[in-house]
This record gives C-alpha cells, sequence and structure tokens, in this order.
C-alpha cells in the first residue's frame, strides 16, 4: 500500500511537472510579489531556468538596449556565480535566451510601459522605449528569489515562472525628494538610494540643496556659497558640498537608472546659508551668522536688490548646465518674513530666469499665490487653497502631501528618528490614499504624478535614511504606478513581506512594521 502511494505520487509529479520541473517548483507567476503591481499578469504551467549557457540578445545597434542588457547580465552575475553575455542578433535567438527586443509599436505600452513573455524556451523582452526595457529587468529580477539580490554566490537552480506580464504606469511622474542641506549626504549614499528607488520603477530625484542651515552643490561664480555656506548642519557637524563633478556624476548615475535629478534651490526664504555667504544679499547688506538649528521661515533674500538676481541668474545658470531634465526647483515655501508684496513679483520675476535658462519651474505650492507661467509644476504639501489656486491657473500638480508622504514623519509614537507635526505615518497609512481622490476638486487631469519627501533634520547617515524609506518607499512607487483599481493594503502587505527577505539581501535598514507579516 504504502508502495502503491509512493507509486502514484510520483507519477502524478511527472504530469504536474511535464517536462519543465527541476529539483525545485518553479512557481506560479500568478502568485509574484511584484511591486510596484503589474497592470496585467497571466501564469503558464511553465518556467525558464536561467544557466551559465543562457544568452541575452538585443538587435544590433541599439546601444540603449545594450545598456540595460548589460545593467541585467551585471545584476544577475553576483548570486549566480554566473558570466552571462550580452550578444545582437537581428532575428529571434531562439532557446536559452533572454531576448530585448525595442521598437515603435506598442502604443497602449507608452514611453515606460512593456510587455515580458516568460516559456522554458526564452524570455522575451518589448517596450517602445529604454526606460520600458529597463523596468521589466527590475520586474524580472523580483520574480527571481530574494536571494538573486546576494553579493555573494548562492546555490540555483535559478527558475522563473512562466506567463505574460504587460504593464505600464498610471503617472508619468513618481518622485521621492531628499533633503542633503539639513544634514549633507555624500554622493555614494546618495547613489545607493538611487539604487533603491530605480527597484521600484521611481523615475524622479528631487534634491534639496539649499537651506538655512547649508549650500550643498558648487557654484562656480559665487564659491563662498559652499566654502562658507557648506561648511556645516543642523547640530554643528561639518556639513559637506558636493563639487560640480560629483554632481554631474550623480546625475549620470540616475540617468542611467532612467531617474532624473531635479535640483532645488529653495527661495526667498531658507535661504540664510546664501546669505551668511555673501553679505550684498542681505537688504542689511550685513551677512548673518550661520545656523545650524531646526527652525524655519526666518530668512529671506533682499527681494528689491538687483543683485539678487544677479545671483539667481547665474545659479541657474551653472544649474541648468547640470540638468539634463525639465525642471528647476525654486521652493518658495515658508517664506515668512518675505512681504507677499514683495514675494509675488520675486516668485513671478525668478520664474522667468529659469525660462532663460531653458528650464521649467517647479515650486512649493505657496507659489500658487503669484502668476504662474504655463508649464510651472506646483508640489502641494499643506494647503488645499494653494492647490486650487494652482490648477484654477492652468498648473499641473505633484502630490507630496504631508501627513501621507512625508517620509520624515515618525511611524509611532515609539518611533525616534523624525518628527510628528503631519501625523504619524505607518506603513498602512502611507500606502492608503489616492491621488485622485485626496483633494476634492483635483482630478486625475491636475495630476502629474507623487513625490515622497525625506526632509532630514532628524535624519543624519544612510543607516537612518534607510529606516525612514523603508518600508514605505515601495507604497509610494506602487501608488504612483499601479492603477488604484488594483490596490488593495491586505493584499499588499502580503507582497510586501516578502519583499523583507530582499531588503535583508541587500542589508537595508528597515523598519519591521507589526502591520506586516515579516
Ligand atoms: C516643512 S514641506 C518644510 C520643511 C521642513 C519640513 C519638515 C516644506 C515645503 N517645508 O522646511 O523640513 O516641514 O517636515
Amino acid at each position: 500500500m504504502k508502495r502503491q502511494i509512493r507509486t502514484l505520487a510520483f507519477f502524478t509529479l511527472i504530469i504536474v511537472c511535464g517536462f519543465s520541473c527541476n529539483t525545485a517548483t518553479p512557481g506560479d507567476l500568478s502568485k509574484n510579489s511584484i511591486i510596484p503591481r503589474p497592470v496585467s499578469v497571466t501564469a503558464a504551467a511553465e518556467s525558464f531556468r536561467l544557466t551559465g549557457k543562457t544568452i541575452i540578445y538585443v538587435q544590433p545597434g541599439q546601444e540603449d538596449s545594450k545598456a540595460v542588457a548589460q545593467f541585467l547580465a551585471d545584476r544577475l552575475n553576483p548570486a549566480t556565480g554566473m558570466n552571462l553575455q550580452v550578444k545582437e542578433t537581428m532575428n529571434d535567438p531562439g532557446r536559452g535566451t533572454i531576448f530585448i527586443v525595442m521598437n515603435e509599436e506598442n502604443p497602449s505600452l507608452g514611453l515606460e510601459g512593456y510587455d515580458m513573455k516568460i516559456s522554458n524556451k526564452q524570455i522575451r523582452i518589448l517596450a517602445n522605449k529604454p526606460a520600458g526595457l529597463f523596468y521589466a529587468v527590475q520586474t524580472l529580477l523580483q520574480i527571481l528569489p530574494a536571494k538573486i539580490e546576494s553579493g555573494t554566490v548562492e546555490e540555483g537552480p535559478w527558475l522563473i515562472p512562466g506567463g505574460t506580464i504587460r504593464d505600464y504606469p498610471d503617472y508619468a511622474y513618481r518622485g521621492m525628494m531628499l533633503d542633503v542641506a539639513r544634514h549633507f549626504f555624500n554622493s555614494d549614499e546618495v547613489k545607493t538610494l538611487i539604487d533603491l528607488m530605480a527597484r521600484y520603477k521611481l523615475n524622479q530625484l528631487h534634491l534639496h540643496l539649499a537651506d538655512d542651515q547649508g549650500w550643498r552643490i558648487e557654484i562656480k561664480s559665487w564659491p563662498n556659497l559652499t566654502v562658507h555656506g557648506g561648511s556645516t548642519q543642523v547640530g554643528g557637524g561639518p556639513g559637506g558640498f558636493y563639487t560640480q563633478e560629483e554632481y554631474a556624476s550623480i546625475v549620470k548615475y540616475a540617468q542611467n537608472r532612467f531617474i532624473a535629478i531635479i535640483p532645488e534651490i529653495d527661495m526667498p526664504g531658507h535661504t540664510n546659508a546664501a546669505l551668511a555667504s555673501y553679505a550684498d544679499l542681505n537688504c542689511s547688506g550685513k551677512s548673518t551668522p550661520l545656523y545650524t538649528g531646526t527652525d524655519v521661515g526666518f530668512s529671506t533674500l533682499c527681494t528689491s536688490k538687483e543683485i539678487t538676481y544677479q545671483f539667481i541668474s547665474d545659479v541657474f545658470r551653472e544649474l541648468a548646465g547640470l540638468t539634463p531634465g525639465s525642471y528647476i526647483h525654486i521652493g518658495g515655501d515658508e517664506s515668512h518674513v518675505t512681504k507677499m508684496e514683495d514675494y509675488i513679483p520675486f516668485i513671478n520675476r525668478v520664474q522667468e530666469i529659469v525660462e532663460m535658462q531653458g528650464k521649467k519651474t517647479m515650486g512649493w505650492d505657496d507659489i500658487a499665490a503669484a502668476t504662474l507661467k504655463p508649464g510651472t509644476l506646483t508640489q502641494h504639501w499643506a494647503r488645499i487653497e494653494n492647490a486650487k489656486k494652482a490648477i484654477a491657473q492652468g498648473a499641473r500638480l505633484i502630490l507630496s502631501p504631508a501627513s501621507k508622504a512625508y517620509l520624515d514623519m515618525k511611524y509611532n509614537s515609539t518611533t525616534t528618528l523624525g518628527l510628528k507635526w503631519a501625523g504619524y505615518i505607518e506603513v498602512d497609512t502611507a500606502y492608503t490614499w489616492n491621488p485622485e481622490t485626496l483633494i476634492p476638486g483635483v482630478s486625475r487631469k491636475d495630476i502629474l504624478g507623487i513625490e515622497a519627501a525625506l526632509w532630514s533634520e532628524t535624519v543624519t547617515n544612510l543607516d537612518e535614511i534607510e529606516f525612514m524609506v523603508f518600508p514605505r518607499l515601495p507604497g509610494y512607487a506602487e501608488i504612483g504606478w499601479t492603477p488604484s483599481n488594483l490596490r488593495s493594503w491586505e493584499e499588499y502587505k502580503v507582497r510586501l513581506a516578502d519583499h523583507g527577505k530582499r531588503f535583508e539581501a541587500l542589508g537595508i535598514n528597515f523598519y519591521r512594521s507589526a502591520k506586516v507579516k515579516w
């Protein structure tokens, strides 16, 4: 009897597995833990086995495809111990290959979408643009076991469940902000963050480069901004700044991961670092002392002096030269000591200066008090009236509601890092909001996307950045990418739990929220 059962089990296994079964079960693609959740997934009862003989193919002459293919190989090689090769071919290379195809023939996939078909013979990736190929690669990495993220060789087999995925983002702008002014983070730390963002298909990194406590980007025509203005930070530590070369290397690193860097120079308030560095920028003609506290709203550029606008032109000219993307962020928030009759013409003029550099303006929602130029983007953080004023002028919004999307808010009352002025933001609170219904009167067409913001008054190093960012960031990424009808906390939290293993493999210092069964 026992023997009969065993024989039966053996034959059942053969029938169920067909020819694709290996020593490990291949899994079911429809039960994946991909974040952000793709638009559509269908599973097939087969799987692709990645081996040392697998070859990644792109079509001839497509340098962008080749770069994405090489990115994939570089990600697969360390944990698999393989040395995967990228080659070119015109025609379908057939069995045992990953075939990356880029053509413009898939209108529904847009600029960032992709299509992926996984069979036991081949993985075929299709997109209109390199960004779509790159996002397909991120998805592919997520359907491999978490140990693929290990930096040292792990045991296979490396099975990829079969089926198809068709995927594209809901919003064009999916961002994160990092405040490098209150505390400085060096270019390696920023690059680490960029790598993590790319895994979740985020495409904008907004760097808050100047505030009362520090000026962090070298401006060759105004060198004291960094020499003096960059020399400290909150708490009185040594601060720091990016040379233009370092900054350019961040921009390039991000670009290779399809992330645009948006530089912000906050003004007319939040400018003490500049006011301390150049006496001329003050109405009094005297420079201020450096500031290492955390108050806001006490500083202002002198809006009535012509040299202020010369200064802004010089800064934006140098910054525009370092910015391949479309936007320069002018801040504009909490200018409590600038009179409204000075603030409005100031913001109007600064938008013109940005335009003269061939860029578009982005600003915090406070700038809606001014006359917004066509194409100016406003970032909603606090006041609903400002969001409404902005859209009444035809401007589009980026949503960063402080009570939902501020990564510097504590998770709960026991979180030691962070602030709580906008409330506690647990992992479910961060996830369960819908851009389209957040602000009454603001609808889909008014919204370009969302951005989660990490202010750094209390955050001092990469470990602390990781703790505040993870695990909330994947949730924001999903809000930006996945249509709202496919999002639910109950279902999402199971996928997120699975990502805990990836965070561990990557050595990320993440908050183990009790709301998730890690
Ligand atoms: C408000 S949000 C600010 C920042 C602070 C942040 C702290 C915004 C436009 N201004 O200056 O760092 O709160 O959460």
